[in-house]
């Protein structure tokens, strides 16, 4: 990602947000709907791999794959939930209509990755390698408090760049921001009512929405 003179991240390189593309009301129904989708698929705390030491982010998944990472196991992708075994509910269709809306790729997501930050919680500047197809984008759907995300290039040591994402915003990290290094440095409390009864304290969910596979137009042919 580069970094023009005024700090600002240049659009040109497939990272793009597109700010309050889901309504209230919109934002509203998606959080009915996670919340009846993770009634079966719990939220569970992912631990680093080796150390074994928690996130304070709490994640969960939906769709046929979902991102898991635990001491032993490290970071994968994998179709049942590490404390149920379940396999992870489906990808409600509200969710499936932004990737259409907004991926521009013509093959449906395998993941998405619920993740849930309670005020005070953070996500390291980290990069998503984990997809076999790292073609797709990944798509970002942020609801309830806002959000302080930086982003920056391909090598850790590259200038970043901060920004705010509000609930309703979606952001599509295609081309080179694909491989971009990226975190979340920030909440901040009480910007949101849109989670309500389920979350009274607050906090921020993100939605990534991954390819994981590669699609079938590029699978072997016998
Ligand atoms: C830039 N999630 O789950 S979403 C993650 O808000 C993750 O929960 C953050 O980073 C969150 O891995 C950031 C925006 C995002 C997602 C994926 C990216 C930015 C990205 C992949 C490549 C580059
Ligand atoms: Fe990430």
């Amino acid at each position: 990602m580069s970094i023009d003179r005024s700090g600002k991240v240049l659009k040109s390189e497939g990272f793009v947000i597109r700010s309050g593309f889901i309504d209230l009301a919109g934002q509203k129904e998606l959080v009915a709907a996670l919340r009846d989708a993770v009634a079966v698929a719990p939220f569970f705390t992912p631990a680093m791999p080796r150390s074994g030491k928690p996130f304070s982010v709490r994640m969960t998944n939906f769709g046929p794959l979902g991102w898991v990472s635990d001491r032993d196991g490290g970071y994968r992708y994998q179709a049942s939930h590490p404390d149920t075994c379940r396999p992870w509910p489906p990808i409600p269709e509200s969710v499936m209509a932004i990737w259409r809306g907004v991926s521009g790729y013509p093959h449906p997501p395998e993941a998405c990755l619920v993740n849930y930050y309670a005020a005070g919680t953070r996500m390291g500047l980290h990069q998503d390698r984990d997809e076999q197809d790292l073609a797709a984008p990944v798509v970002s759907i942020s609801l309830g408090d806002t959000c302080l995300f930086r982003i920056g290039g391909t090598r850790r040591s590259d200038p970043t760049a901060s920004l705010r994402l509000s609930s309703g915003d979606v952001a599509v990290l295609g081309g080179a921001a694909r491989l971009a290094f990226h975190g979340i440095d920030r909440i901040y409390p009480g910007t949101s009512t849109v989670l309500g009864d389920w979350f009274p304290e607050g906090g921020r969910i993100n939605l990534t929405l991954r390819r994981v596979t590669a699609p079938p137009d590029r699978a072997a042919v016998s």
